[in-house]
């Protein structure tokens, strides 16, 4: 039998080393991971490190197709983040590669390991300006005024669009 596919969204960043190829990299590994494909990625962002200290951080979201469990598909990302050399030392510490579930289909869960959506996203600029961008302006409509307020502060701009980062093999 064959699982079903579902479409989950990857937030991808990145504040330490070459951050662009790390995202690159990242997106060819999630790609190959087995019964996955990656369907789109949005444009590349420069963001402003929110809730943390560090580098300017380089952001993007990977739109996957994938037959992988939510869990399985952690355990795959971490894979790719400690190839990548992450290291966790402290809490928000800056990162060669942080790989984070957004959303796994209309999955809600919360486990030790893992919370479905993030339970952040919706405070974060660096996911929500990309996930409009795949999912549309109804991302943002859908903000309390309170979440719009906290992330209009938040600096972000759009570096360069999807084709230009990454292009797929
Ligand atoms: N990730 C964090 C904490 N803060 N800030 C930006 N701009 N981008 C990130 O990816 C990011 C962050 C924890 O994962
Ligand atoms: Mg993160
Ligand atoms: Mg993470």
């Amino acid at each position: 039998m064959t699982a079903e596919r579902q479409t989950a969204w990857i937030g991808l960043g990145a504040n330490l080393g070459d951050a662009c190829a790390a995202l690159a990299q990242a997106v060819k590994h999630i790609a190959a991971l087995p019964d996955t494909e990656v369907t789109r990625v949005s444009s590349l962002y420069g963001s402003a490190p929110v809730d943390a200290t560090g580098p300017d951080y380089l952001n993007a979201i990977a739109e996957i197709s994938t037959a992988l469990s939510p869990l399985a598909l952690l355990d795959a990302l971490q894979q790719i983040e400690l190839a990548a050399g992450r290291e966790r030392p402290y809490r928000n510490a800056p990162r060669t590669l942080d790989l984070d579930i957004v959303r796994f289909a209309d999955l809600v869960m919360n486990t030790e390991r893992l919370t479905l959506p993030h339970p952040r996203w919706q405070e974060r600029a660096f996911v929500l300006l990309p996930m409009a961008e795949l999912l549309g302006e109804r991302v943002l409509e859908a903000l309390s005024d309170e979440q719009t307020a906290l992330v209009a502060d938040q600096r972000i701009e759009r570096i360069e669009g999807a084709s230009h980062w990454f292009s797929p093999v």
